[in-house]
């Protein structure tokens, strides 16, 4: 399905409407930008899940992980947690950024659904400004490791395999100093080793255009190879949200951008082109792929559980033609 055009969304979304239920008995979404008039609707079909879907408690309270973001200022940009299992102890433990304190990581405590707050005793003195945390092992030696992206030299927080950390950002060349908005890792060249996209770029107050950066995992150390995504100035707007996935369905992981509109840039997509003589080659296709609508990117996800490309947002995003029914996360 494609975007509706301006002055005919509603149209457009009753007509999907009809045609889904009657051919799918799927569910229909169908956004529109509230923020800029006449720009698209993003109209995607959502297959209904096979089996029962499951129902949700709240436990947070009880949980012990309860907390209240006050969303002022840049304290307002944090964009979600991230759950691993950092002990190995079988439980998922949770990491929650925080820009106007420190961040929290709750470590789970027996099978009741409890944890304890042991961020700083674990080695994660982190004191502020976080906007976005990303687990990975980056270092395959079996435990998930911690990025955590901030207004400031970022971190990674390196797993000694029993849950406690270390920062080792500044040594194995991964501290970016931007003002970071959010990370994503991927093995880009297929060598077995996590590879790393910072976006950077900040819209609290004024907004700030920053370079992202490209980290390519040398084993024991990143190297910039901000260079090779070529055919655009490399993320040089207001970056929110980026992901990795298979859009072209070649085997490898290709590369997007949700900008802020503010920045005057379009979403960006880089297709991963493959190596030679020891440089990468992404080339920048957003515009003649059309997923370069400039609007305020604030998340993107690829469908990566069906092994097949899709993207979707909360703001719409345009979706070429075959992506839509897949754009689900
Ligand atoms: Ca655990
Ligand atoms: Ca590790
Ligand atoms: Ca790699
Ligand atoms: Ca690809």
């Amino acid at each position: 399905m494609r975007p509706a055009p301006p002055g005919a969304r509603f149209a457009l979304a009753g007509a999907v409407l009809a045609a889904v239920a009657a051919v799918a008995g799927g569910v229909l979404i169908a956004t529109q930008n509230g923020e800029r008039p006449g720009t698209r609707t993003l109209v995607a079909a959502v297959a209904p899940a096979p089996g029962q879907l499951p129902r949700f408690e709240e436990l947070a309270g009880r949980a012990g992980i309860a907390i209240r973001h006050r969303a002022t200022g840049c304290s307002g940009n944090v964009a979600g947690a991230a759950w691993a299992d950092v002990n190995r102890d079988g439980l998922l433990d949770l990491f929650l950024p925080q820009y106007g304190g420190p961040s929290r990581l709750w470590v789970a405590r027996g099978r009741r659904n409890r944890f304890r707050l042991e961020a700083v005793g674990r080695g994660i003195p982190d004191a502020g400004f976080a906007t976005v945390a990303v687990f990975a092992d980056y270092d395959n030696d079996g435990d998930q490791d911690l990025y955590v992206v901030r207004h400031g030299p970022n971190s990674l927080y390196e797993n000694d395999g029993r849950g406690h950390f270390r920062d080792i950002a500044r040594l194995v060349g991964v501290a970016d100093p931007g003002r970071g908005s959010s990370a994503a890792f991927a093995d880009f060249d297929r060598d077995g080793r996590l590879d790393l996209y910072v976006a950077n770029g900040d819209n609290c107050g004024r907004p700030v255009a920053a370079p992202d950066r490209l980290y390519r995992n040398r084993g024991g150390g990143f190297e910039d190879v901000t260079r090779d995504l070529h055919g655009s100035d490399a993320g040089e707007g207001i970056g929110l949200q980026t992901t990795w996935l298979d859009y072209d369905r070649d085997g490898d992981p290709d590369l997007y951008l949700a900008n802020d509109h503010l920045g005057f840039r379009g979403n960006e997509l880089w297709r991963n082109d493959g190596g030679s003589k020891g440089r990468w080659r992404f080339t920048a296709v957003g515009a003649s792929s059309g997923a370069d609508l400039r609007l305020s990117g604030r998340a993107s996800r690829s469908a990566t559980s069906t092994g097949t490309g899709g993207l979707t947002s909360p703001y719409p995003t345009r979706v070429p033609r075959g992506w839509a029914a897949r754009a689900v996360s």
